[in-house]
């Protein structure tokens, strides 16, 4: 990693037209680079300019002195900005040309094109933020749904870094109780002493670990939950996929094999997002792009969080539904009997013993949608009512480094329960209270911050 005391830009806003277009500014240079392409209207400059003030005037291209775009400058005072260094924003007219003529004159005065997440990751480094409230950032941008923004802006506020802290502090206390007794091993008095340190210890891991079991559920709000439509071709999986969306997302015809492809899209239920996949039918095909198809929407079985299999109640069940019922097997999975528009010729008891969920719907009407979607809701997120109340974890690195945690305290229990040498002890929860901090960023290794910071996008 490149540190980074030197002045960075980026267009801070998305390509294309828009009402405006942003140029901003970080680093000890931001305010002079600014002095050189910006003349104002009447006076000011942005070196005289006050923390906080908005300039108006125009932006100049320093080669030829000539006027490229009218803009509004704002100017951010190291330490009172976004990234504690000084900042300085260009808004230019929205549009291609002016925000990257505007950025093109500010990195020939000195600055350099900021990387993914560069300016959140100063914003960190710099102290602003910590590690989760950075990730957060990172959230909101692509938040999904409403519900996916909350967790993330309560995250940005810092719910997720309190609660962290509040364990880090007992961990830290109750390591020191234990080194206290370091001298007396062998006292009666302290037998009891190291019983109460194993309860807190034991206190402190289920509070990690259900703070960990959050993310089993939580997750879905960052990342989304994915949901395949599968079945034998020509069930209504396509008609099925439209309905939920409200758009005529995938072709629908009565030919057999309609669709080819995995068709994804993005559906809102009740603030739980959900990437929804339409599939190839299922059956023995020797055609090569249908193979390929079917192959794919076996693969969307496997991996779905959640799957719909659809069976025709208009027709009899046929050897690729029961093939069907036996791969859903071990998944959460619902089984829809579509077009219960139709009389019903199909077997309920042999769809019974499946062990799923049986709903009828009818991809034509629209009947037993609402039923469906409750039954997606209520499935996947079965503890959430409690558990949106209180601190959740949304994000797999967090979680990992959680229970990386509590394996280490785990093994420091057992090793106070065995009467080893404390100095063993002192290692776990060394490496407990190394992987708690992994978390915020008071520990933290280069590459895990370039990983994390690579996944935003440019200018922020
Ligand atoms: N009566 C009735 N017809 C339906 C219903 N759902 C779908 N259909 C019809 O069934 C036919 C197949 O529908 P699709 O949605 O293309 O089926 P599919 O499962 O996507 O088919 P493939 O893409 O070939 O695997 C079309 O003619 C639909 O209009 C339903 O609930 N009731
Ligand atoms: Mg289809």
């Amino acid at each position: 990693m490149r540190f980074e005391n030197d002045t960075i830009a980026a267009i801070s806003t998305p390509v294309g037209q828009g009402g405006i277009g942003i140029v901003r500014i970080s680093g000890p240079q931001a305010i002079a680079i600014a002095d050189r392409i910006f003349r104002p209207k009447k006076a000011g400059s942005p070196s005289t300019a006050r923390s906080g003030s908005l300039l108006y005037g125009h932006s100049i291209n320093p080669a030829d002195n000539a006027v490229m775009d009218e803009v509004l400058v704002s100017v951010m005072r190291a330490p009172r900005s976004y990234t504690k260094e000084d900042v300085v924003e260009i808004n230019c007219h929205g549009g291609m040309i002016s925000v990257k003529r505007t950025l093109e004159a500010v990195l020939t005065q000195g600055a350099r094109l900021a990387d993914p997440g560069e300016f959140t990751k100063r914003a960190f480094l710099n102290g602003r933020i910590n590690l989760t409230q950075a990730e957060a950032v990172s959230d909101i941008i692509v938040a999904k749904t409403e519900e996916s923004m909350r967790l993330a802006l309560e995250q940005l506020r810092g719910g997720l870094s309190e609660k962290l802290g509040d364990i880090r502090e007992k961990l830290i206390e109750t390591g020191a109780l234990a080194e206290a007794y370091i001298d007396f091993p062998e006292d009666d008095i302290e037998t009891d002493s190291w019983l109460r340190i194993r309860s807190r210890l034991e206190g402190i891991k289920k509070e990690i670990d259900d703070l960990s079991g959050t993310f089993q559920e939580a997750r879905f709000f960052r990342d989304g939950l994915s949901a395949a439509i599968v079945g034998r071709p020509n069930v209504g999986k396509s008609s099925l996929l439209n309905l939920l969306l409200k758009k005529e997302r995938a072709i629908v015809t009565p030919l057999p094999g309609t669709t080819r492809d995995l068709i994804e899209d993005y559906l809102n239920i009740n603030g739980l997002p959900i990437r929804i996949m339409d599939t190839a039918g299922i059956r023995n095909s020797d055609e090569i792009v249908e193979k390929e198809g079917i192959r794919r929407s076996l693969n969307a079985i496997d991996t779905a969080d959640y799957v719909m299999a659809l069976v025709d109640g208009s027709e009899p069940l046929g050897e690729e539904d029961l093939q069907l019922i036996e791969l859903i097997r071990g998944k959460n999975a619902v089984l829809l009997i579509n077009k219960s528009d139709l009389p019903s010729r199909i077997s309920l008891a042999a769809l019974r013993e499946s062990g799923k969920e049986l709903l009828p719907v009818s991809a034509l009407t629209g009947k037993g949608i609402e039923e469906l979607k409750s039954h997606i809701f209520q499935s996947n997120l079965r503890n959430w009512n409690e558990e949106r109340e209180g601190v959740v974890v949304t994000n797999i690195r967090h979680k990992t480094a959680l229970d990386m945690t509590s394996a280490s305290l785990e093994r420091a229990i057992g090793l106070l329960s065995e009467n080893q040498p404390l100095e063993f002890f002192s290692i776990e929860l060394r490496e407990a209270l190394d992987s708690l901090g992994e978390i915020t960023g008071i520990v933290t290794a280069d590459d895990i911050l370039d990983k994390i910071f690579s996944t935003f996008c440019i200018g922020k």
